[in-house]
């Protein structure tokens, strides 16, 4: 399958939002990768309600949630996450991952869970049957604009492995994290489905993205 490539909203400044979600749409970008963080979870703060709700007012593409909060169920119904969406928590941030899992699907919503650098595959074993995809962090989450942690391009081939193994061919693998063009051929050749991509990519200003994202997206097709 050739690469696909997903803009993370939080990286845009609130006045190119219009323009990014109408660049995803026209060059075909899957869905629009939405992070929420709590101050908690992680030290940083994003997005909130009003904004997936202006999101969903400006485009039909699948809103790709990033939980990185400390009570996920909570979000749920605070965001009032409609069918169609994509939700990914991070596993140890859950008494009940299994059943938070199993309500997000009982929403209609695709159901991911968010690996960080130091989760363990074992951790996540159980919670396979009920996940549709894995959001691999190749960094800490919190901030954009960090550098890949030490083995994270390893573990990409890991993931794809044991997904396998489990009989979980079809998930797919998205990569969220330092997906410069020097590590995105290598993530894909490693398993990568889809790259969450920020300002270190192609998010130098709307005016400029179609033309990188093309001169990307072509780069990564051509190393398979
Ligand atoms: C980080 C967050 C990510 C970033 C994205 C863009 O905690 O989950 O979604 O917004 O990775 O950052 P960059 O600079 O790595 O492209
Ligand atoms: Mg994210």
């Amino acid at each position: 399958m050739p690469i696909q490539i997903s803009p993370s909203i939080m990286c845009a400044k609130v006045e190119e939002f219009y323009d990014y979600c109408k660049l995803a749409e026209k060059v075909g970008c899957p869905f629009i990768h939405f992070d929420i963080m709590d101050g908690h979870y992680v030290p940083n703060s994003a997005l909130g309600t009003q904004q997936y709700s202006d999101i969903k007012r400006i485009t039909n593409l699948p809103i790709d949630i990033h939980l990185m909060v400390t009570n996920p169920e909570e979000y749920v119904d605070m965001f009032n996450v409609q069918a169609g969406d994509r939700v990914a928590f991070h596993p140890e941030t859950s008494k009940h991952p299994f059943k938070l899992l199993q309500t997000l699907h009982k929403r209609g919503i695709t159901a991911g869970l968010a690996v960080n650098p130091g989760t363990s595959l074992p951790y996540i074993e159980e919670l396979l049957v009920e996940t549709d995809y894995i959001l691999d962090m190749t960094i800490n989450p919190g901030f954009g604009g960090q550098k890949i942690v030490p083995g994270g391009m390893e573990k990409i081939k890991r993931i794809r492995q044991f997904l396998d193994e489990h009989g979980k061919q079809d998930a797919q693998i998205l990569i969220d994290g330092n997906t410069v063009i020097e590590n995105a051929k290598q993530m894909y050749l490693n398993g990568a489905d889809v790259l969450i991509v920020g300002p270190s990519t192609l998010m130098k200003g709307p005016d400029r993205f179609e033309e990188l994202y093309h001169a990307y997206k072509s780069t990564i097709d051509a190393v398979k």
